[in-house]
């Protein structure tokens, strides 16, 4: 049988968290052939809640669930680290100016990166959840100087996956016939969703569109507001659907894209695009080998240059501030 793979979620007691350890367990994050180990890090007040889910967890006897730990400090829990989820954040609350909700991320993400540097196996992967989740990922590789960059990405394929749902309902088609679609940039606002690449059932999805009004006025502000939309909805933020995402991300990343598709991943740019070299911004993807690439080559027209470089500029202003607040 296979050695277990460990696997920390921080954050573990959170609504994602919930949602997320069930399907990690149940063999869907790594496939049904690999035993996972859980690593839980939560801060000390909410330890309880996450032995709770423990609880729940060993309830389910999950045949691939080789063991669970708990913990409220982050070298612990990142001791031998495989795959670790970085969930847990400090989330924007009433009156927090942009520099205090990035100083007190750093102060989380920070640390974590230094433990992911102290303790990790040497496979790591990294994928952070917790908002802002680009900025989050630079800081935490930025205190790992001994893994590769590489192997930390923040997650944009909620907005991916949000993405292909909003124009397979426009084309009345489903999301299997939607291919190579992509999200760029920053996982914000200025998130840029980009069909101009995308085929449907192997036509050019812009040109079975067909309407700039739709893309400009509907698709592309639906799939960057979404997520306010579900807290306006629900009164919570995306829970199941991120954990989904999650679970997509580190799946293809371990396992490998489809032949014939690409995904989005939040990745430390090479330079491609005219991305300033380092920055964690999202681009279409493969992953061959356990290793993400950049797809290349695609031509970006001027529709598409524009609101790519509004999103990176804001990456850039947010590296610029934790910069200057010492974080990186
Ligand atoms: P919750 O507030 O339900 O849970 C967060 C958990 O993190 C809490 O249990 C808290 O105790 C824990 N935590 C805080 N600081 C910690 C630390 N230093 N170490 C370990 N645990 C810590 O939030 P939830 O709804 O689960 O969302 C988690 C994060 O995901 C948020 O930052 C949220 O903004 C972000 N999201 C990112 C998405 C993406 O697509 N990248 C989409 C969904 C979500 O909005």
């Amino acid at each position: 049988a296979k050695a277990p793979v460990n696997v920390t979620v921080t954050g573990a007691a959170g609504q994602i968290g919930y949602a997320l350890l069930f399907r990690i367990a149940s063999g869907q994050l790594l496939g049904a052939d690999t035993p996972v180990k859980l690593r839980l890090l939560e801060i000390p007040q909410a330890v309880k809640a996450a032995e709770g889910t423990a609880m729940e967890l060993d309830d389910c006897a999950f045949p691939l669930l080789a063991g669970i730990d708990i913990f409220d400090d982050a070298r612990q829990a990142f001791d031998g680290v495989n795959v670790a989820l970085l969930v847990g954040a400090r989330p924007r609350t009433k009156g927090m100016e942009r520099g205090d909700l990035l100083e007190a991320n750093g102060g989380i993400f920070g640390p974590q990166g230094e433990a992911i540097n102290a303790g990790a196996a040497d496979d790591v992967r990294v994928l952070v959840v917790g908002n802002p989740a680009n900025t989050n990922a630079l800081i935490a590789q930025a205190h790992a100087p001994d893994v590769p960059a590489e192997r930390f990405t923040a997650m944009t394929r909620l907005d991916h996956n949000r993405a292909l749902s909003q124009l397979a309902g426009k084309l009345g088609v489903t999301v299997n016939d939607i291919k190579k679609l992509t999200i760029w940039g920053n996982h914000s606002a200025t998130q840029y969703p980009d069909i101009f690449h995308a085929e449907v059932d192997g036509r050019n999805a812009a040109e079975a569109v067909n309407d700039e009004a739709w893309l400009r006025d509907t698709f592309i502000p639906t799939v960057a507001k979404r997520g306010a939309a579900i807290i306006e909805a629900r009164g919570a933020s995306s829970a199941a659907s991120a954990a989904n995402a999650a679970i997509d991300h580190v799946h293809d990343w371990v396992n490998g894209t489809p032949e014939g598709d690409w995904t989005s991943v939040a990745l430390p740019s090479d330079g491609s695009y005219g991305v300033p070299e380092g920055l964690i911004s999202s681009f279409p993807a493969v992953s061959r080998n356990g290793s993400w690439e950049i797809v290349q080559g695609l031509e970006i027209n001027e529709f598409s240059r524009e609101r790519i470089d509004a999103s990176v500029r804001e990456l850039e202003e947010e590296r610029d501030a934790v910069r200057k607040l010492g974080l990186i």
